[in-house]
């Protein structure tokens, strides 16, 4: 049996050094509702596809790791229920049990990187939780350990974001802020953490990547994009739902992997419309930022 399953398409594009854009599953089993996270996954594909690269979705099909899942393969998982999460700890228990799963950005950059994908774009990566500094998702050590380029718009504050920016400097990941100085904290443009560099385009983006792979250092590269100014939501709006969804998890004992999903959850259900949009409208940003880079590097 194949150990990574990859779509002709996936596969005919890397062996053409076609530009590649990985997309993760999680959001799509455990981010959004069905049918929105139909919706949005052929959105960001579609924007990819506009900028003129190639997404490929990751996530476990059958029990199989895939590269590229079909747009009927994404509406399947979109609406099973029973699909599960998996991150860096689950990928070797999914094959057993044959289920559906929904890759996080952990398990995603290492299908992706294993194929020779090169860039992968998000929403927000996983961090240290918000008061619970032992919480630390598998994103950021896969981060410090596997050569990709992760696009998202920085991370949602029901994280630790300072202590989050530590864990990726003490591992050596370089924060790049596209086009901006500062960590952008998803919903808003800005969180008053300063990054170290400013890019200004994908070519800027390319070239410090492959410094960074002539070196052969371990790391893979976050490229941080502030959301659309049009869609950002107000930080005095966001973060009272914030801290009662994270007052919630904590009232009701939720531990581990299931966290993330109950805090998602909870936020989209207390604010349904609002962040909603604007949790759209970065995704396809990011979509459209990691094409113009899987350009660059394949140019
Ligand atoms: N943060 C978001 N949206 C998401 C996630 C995080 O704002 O969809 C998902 C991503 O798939 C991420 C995962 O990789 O949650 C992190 O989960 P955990 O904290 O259990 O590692
Ligand atoms: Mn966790």
């Amino acid at each position: 049996m194949e150990t990574i399953h990859i779509s002709e398409e996936i596969k005919q594009a890397l062996d053409e050094g076609k530009p590649v854009v990985a997309l993760e599953s999680a959001l799509i089993t455990h981010g959004f509702a069905y049918p929105a996270n139909v919706a949005i996954t052929r959105r960001m594909a579609q924007a990819i596809r506009d900028a003129g690269a190639i997404p490929a979705v990751v996530g476990i099909w059958r029990g199989v790791p895939t590269v590229g899942l079909s747009d009927a393969q994404v509406e399947t998982m979109a609406a099973d229920e029973t699909a599960v999460k998996v991150s860096v700890r689950d990928l070797p228990l999914t094959g057993v049990r044959q289920v559906h799963g929904g890759t996080t950005v952990a398990a995603t950059s290492l299908l992706a990187q294993r194929v020779g994908v090169r860039v992968f774009a998000t929403g927000g990566i996983g961090g240290v939780h918000r008061g619970h500094p032992e919480d630390v998702s598998a994103d950021l050590p896969v981060l410090a350990s596997t050569p990709l380029i992760v696009v998202c718009a920085g991370a949602k504050s029901i994280l630790d974001l300072p202590r989050t920016l530590e864990y990726l400097e003490t591992w050596g990941v370089p924060v790049l802020g596209w086009q901006t100085e500062e960590f952008p904290a998803f919903y808003s443009r800005t969180s008053g953490l300063k990054l170290d560099i400013r890019v200004e385009d994908a070519a800027h983006v390319a070239a410090i990547f492959r410094t960074q792979r002539s070196l052969r250092l371990p790391q893979g590269l976050l490229v941080t994009v502030p959301i659309p100014a049009a869609d950002e939501v107000p930080a005095e709006e966001v973060e009272p739902l914030i801290a009662q969804a994270v007052a919630e998890a904590d009232a009701q004992g939720i531990t581990g992997k299931a966290i993330t999903p109950f805090i998602l959850a909870r936020m989209v259900a207390l604010s349904e419309s609002r962040t909603k949009a604007a949790n759209e409208s970065l995704l396809v940003n990011n979509a459209r930022v990691a094409a113009q880079i899987a350009q660059a590097l394949a140019a």
